[in-house]
């Protein structure tokens, strides 16, 4: 089989790369690991940049979203020794976030695409790309029934995530990784309950991070930092609760309200970066291009983005034979990806004090300074408008 384009993976990079390929009369098809009803119920990330949302109503698939999700301005910072609050919204440039959980997003981009007519292939596995450095790149798939395919193409995108074909199909020495490991576990929960407080919160505490994010009315975010290598269901529901209630000081600033732990997830807090994003006729976009901590939800606007140029790129390549998009395609996503990877990092060290196995003194050393940090942030205007700029902005 063939496609001019071969897009890997549905998520939200491959979906607006497929849908603007697809508006642009581009022949393509989208081959997705797993089933129709996995990728429109997988839970994730739920705060958009306006940036994001620029992008879908550019391209008029931001309707549910602007149904259905919420503006969203301000986030909460708690310690043991109080806590305050920054409307980021009303800071730096004066943007929101809207929050629409991720699965919404999918399902609309998934709906939009097939009215479109757009092809795609649910349970459909890539195995490798090959021949990336030629012109007529392929792409093994695995089929539902166990069989394999070839797909030709012109052009691959890998949008199949850290784990997926197209990284592993990069041939050694053609790209450097860069990776780093924040050494911070944490333990994602979704809760069947309503947010507790009507602001993102961030609590620092010595016996770890715990952070509450809203999703909609009835399910709510949260975070535990959690023992590496601590399997998710170690500790029953009310182990949980209490443990956030602690760290969140619900004693001094009200009760968290409880519900049903609906999805439990352990993740390391680790990022990288591929570069280039480019190996011939391969490209990279999302998380397939580079992953981040989840501390600043900048990864599905990221992808977005990516889509957004690369469609652009590959629209001009092939409609014109003018492939200087595609020339400076990776640079160009380089030069945000670093800024979003620079500001995720101020982040998780604000969360996290930097892993120290050998010395209390060096633990209360940065401990120290993330104190100093928080009251900067916590009283230098320009401080917070810097933070309210990196926060929402992509
Ligand atoms: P996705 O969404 O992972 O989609 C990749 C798709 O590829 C498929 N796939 C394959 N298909 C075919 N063949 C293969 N070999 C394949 N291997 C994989 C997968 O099934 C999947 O459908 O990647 P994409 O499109 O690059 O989008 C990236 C975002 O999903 C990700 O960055 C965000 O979810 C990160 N993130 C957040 N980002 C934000 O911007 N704001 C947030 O609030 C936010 N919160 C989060 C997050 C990520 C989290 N996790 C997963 C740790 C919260 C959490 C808990």
């Amino acid at each position: 089989e063939s496609a001019d384009v071969v897009v890997l993976g549905a998520g939200p990079a491959g979906l607006v790369l497929g849908i603007l390929l697809h508006a642009a009369g581009i022949d393509c098809v989208i081959l997705e690991r797993a089933s129709r009803t996995q990728v429109r119920t997988r839970a994730r990330a739920g705060f958009l940049a306006p940036n994001t949302v620029e992008i879908l109503d550019r391209h008029g698939l931001a309707d549910g979203l602007h149904r259905h999700g919420r503006r969203h301005g301000t986030c909460e910072f708690r310690t043991q020794d109080g806590r305050f609050r920054l409307d980021y919204g009303a800071l730096g440039q004066g943007a929101q976030h809207h929050v629409y959980p991720q699965q919404n997003l999918v399902t609309d981009l998934l709906t939009h695409y097939l009215d479109l007519g757009g092809r795609i292939r649910f349970r459909t596995e890539a195995l490798a790309v090959r021949d990336a450095d030629g012109n007529r790149p392929s792409v093994t798939t695995r089929e539902p029934d166990g069989g394999t395919t070839r797909w030709t193409a012109r052009y691959v995108a890998g949008c199949d995530g850290r784990y997926g074909a197209a990284r592993r199909s990069l041939p050694p020495g053609a790209v450097r990784h860069h990776r780093y490991d924040h050494g911070v576990t944490w333990l994602g929960l979704l809760a069947e309950a309503p947010p507790s407080l009507d602001a993102v919160g961030y609590a620092i505490h010595d016996r770890g991070f715990a952070g509450h994010m809203a999703r909609t009315s009835e399910v709510t975010r949260y975070y535990l930092q959690w023992q590496r290598g601590t399997p998710a269901d170690a500790w029953p529901e009310q182990r949980i609760w209490d443990e956030l209630d602690l760290r969140m000081g619900a004693a001094d600033h009200g009760p968290l309200r409880r519900g049903t732990l609906l999805e439990r997830g352990v993740f390391d807090l680790t990022c990288d970066v591929v570069e280039p994003l480019r190996h011939g006729s391969l490209l990279l976009a999302g998380d397939a291009a580079s992953l981040l901590a989840p501390a600043a939800a900048k990864g599905a606007n990221l992808a977005v983005l990516e889509a957004e140029m690369l469609a652009e790129a590959l629209t001009d390549a092939l409609t014109r034979g003018d492939t200087a998009g595609l020339d400076s395609y990776s640079d160009r996503c380089l030069a945000h990806i670093w800024r979003a990877q620079e500001f995720t990092g101020w982040m998780t060290r604000l969360l996290h004090a930097p892993p120290d196995p050998d010395q209390d003194a060096g633990s209360f050393f940065h401990a120290a300074l993330r104190r100093s940090r928080l009251a900067s942030l916590r009283t230098s205007r320009i401080h917070q408008d810097w933070f309210a700029e990196n926060y929402v902005g992509v």
